[in-house]
């Protein structure tokens, strides 16, 4: 085909004003804000004029399938053309999970990945809509890379695009658009393939079969053909244990994001029913996950914990672990498993970003945070679906129903009481008020009293990267008590709506005292104390938090 069949046209631009919060790799608004005229073309424009390799390079695009996707995906083709992309693989629908993509970017050597989600944000023309950038480690692009694109959205002038019909996705093939080639594959397979790898179908299967009756709720997004796939056809699951499988512009009205209070059917359905043995349920871009147990919710901080801890059960790393690594304000349950096996535990800021430089440098395997993320060093994302995968695999070595297996875990090693209060949808202004005023007092609170114990240490959590040596400033407020417990607050980099808060909390229990207190009981007194302190309640004029973790 010749070249001036699709002419590359260059169009002035107005510049849409990109607020893109600094550290965050990729751009999440409200759909509405992604409609403005130039709004994506800008932000896309300034990827490939800022991502290393884009002459020539190959690129991996796709995304959760929310409202949007599908005429995103056609603009960025025909930008990337017009830039000199060599080739573009996607996907059929444009489906492509957040897990699935790293991997792809992975294997076929590209430059990166453009991921179209707003992860665990609401999606529809009411809803919010995302580009995620990934670099060709196949995670979120870093600092340096995210605040050089934030630069030159402030400067472009123009776009470049060429001009051509729209590339069918509902097919599989190879399509060419100008000099570049559009690779549409089915998506699922490759991902499949890196499964089978790590984990023993086999025993996973037979376990199921026992008498193991398990329950997936995909949220009517990206997750659904992937796990009918895993569950269903590869481990015998009947029908139906995939249940909102098939991915939809508005999600099918569901909160695609997986935690008691969105995905409370399924949450209902294990802590209330006798029916189920084991539930879980993944995010908008299927890179979260949330475990369920009979009559039993799997903390994801005590998630990581328990993984690390039985990681010999499961074939991909029976040879050991480099290390682990959790973020700041996720719990120390999984520190205490890394010292008994002797390997190191890393603390990094907020963002699955900081965990790439450790595990590029082979310094961990596993990592996760509170927000119901875990995964390793087999992409560089988070994982929602090997999260439950990992979890079978445990259940079905081990022959333990999840609750028996938690608690003999806390048996083991105690149990790091923990919760997160959020607050959603704070004006700003108060927001950013509340947190400053808690900033500013944070030196004058060591040594004195609360909940009844001495304050050790208050600070801003700063990271110096033992890879890079970068410094990352300003990741969140900590409190920590004489006996160890923890209270964090951070503002949130993902909201769309105002601002959000989140306290999280922590104290621990020896495997000697009281294992199956209420959380929200335990921990009463750190949440009224920093409740004072900080003026929660006074300020947000909030009585209780929008979701309680
Ligand atoms: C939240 C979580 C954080 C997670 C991030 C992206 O960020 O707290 O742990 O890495 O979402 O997850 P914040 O800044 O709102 O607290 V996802 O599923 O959007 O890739
Ligand atoms: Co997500």
């Amino acid at each position: 085909m010749s070249s001036t069949e699709f002419p590359q046209i260059k169009i002035p631009l107005e510049i849409p004003f990109l607020d893109q919060k600094p550290g965050t790799s990729g751009l999440r608004k409200s759909t509405k804000q992604f409609q403005q005229r130039n709004y994506l073309e800008s932000f896309i424009e300034a990827i490939f004029r800022t991502l290393p390799g884009v002459k020539n390079g190959i690129l991996v695009l796709g995304g959760d399938g929310r409202y949007g996707n599908l005429p995103a995906i056609d603009v960025i083709l025909r930008m990337a053309s017009a830039h000199g992309i060599s080739k573009i693989i996607t996907t059929k629908g444009g489906i492509l999970s957040t897990p699935a993509a790293s991997n792809l970017i992975r294997k076929t050597g590209a430059i990166g990945g453009i991921i179209l989600s707003a992860s665990h944000n609401l999606g529809g023309e009411n809803g919010d809509f995302g580009v995620k950038l990934n670099a060709s480690n196949g995670g979120p692009a870093g600092e340096i890379l995210t605040n050089q694109i934030f630069e030159c959205t402030k400067t472009l002038d123009s776009y470049k695009i060429i001009k051509a019909g729209r590339i069918n996705l509902d097919k599989i093939g190879v399509y060419q658009l100008g000099s570049m080639t559009v690779q549409v594959i089915d998506g699922i397979d490759d991902y499949i393939s890196l499964m089978q790898k790590i984990f023993d179908f086999d025993e996973i299967s037979a376990f199921l079969k026992n008498d193991f009756p398990i329950v997936f709720d995909a949220l009517n997004a990206v997750t659904g053909p992937y796990a009918i796939r895993l569950l269903e056809e590869l481990l015998g699951s009947p029908q139906g244990t995939v249940r909102n499988s098939i991915p939809l512009e508005d999600f099918g009205g569901c909160h695609p994001d997986p935690n008691l209070t969105y995905a409370k059917d399924l949450a209902d359905l294990l802590l209330k029913g006798d029916k189920y043995s084991f539930g879980a349920a993944c995010d908008g871009d299927g890179d979260r996950n949330m475990i369920l147990g009979r009559h039993c919710f799997v903390n994801p901080s005590d998630s990581l914990a328990v993984l690390t801890a039985n990681y010999n059960s499961i074939p991909g790393y029976a040879n050991g672990l480099y290390g682990v690594a959790r973020s700041m304000p996720t719990s120390s349950a999984v520190d205490v498993v890394a010292k008994d096996l002797g390997i190191n535990c890393f603390e990094t800021p907020t963002g699955w970003k900081f965990f790439g430089n450790l595990l590029d440098a082979e310094k961990i395997t596993f990592c996760g945070e509170e927000s119901f993320g875990t995964g390793s060093n087999h992409v560089r994302e988070k994982d929602g679906l090997w999260a439950v995968l990992c979890w079978l695999q445990v259940l079905a070595h081990t022959k333990c129903s999840v609750s028996e297996l938690i608690q003999k875990h806390w048996q083991r090693y105690g149990r790091h009481y923990y919760t997160r209060h959020d607050y959603e949808s704070i004006p700003l202004d108060i927001a950013t008020n509340l947190y400053r005023t808690l900033e500013d007092r944070m030196d004058k609170l060591i040594r004195t009293d609360f909940a009844g114990r001495k304050i050790t240490m208050a600070d801003n959590f700063s990271y110096l990267d033992p890879i890079d040596a970068s410094v990352t400033k300003g990741q969140g407020l900590r409190i920590i008590l004489e006996d160890a417990s923890r209270v964090v607050i951070r503002l949130s980099g993902t909201g769309t709506q105002g601002a959000t808060l989140r306290v999280y909390l922590e104290s621990y229990v020896p495997s000697s005292g009281n294992l199956n207190a209420n959380p929200q009981t335990l921990l009463s007194d750190l949440i009224k104390s920093i409740n004072d302190l900080a003026q929660i309640k006074k300020m947000t004029g909030m009585n209780a938090p929008t979701v309680i973790t």
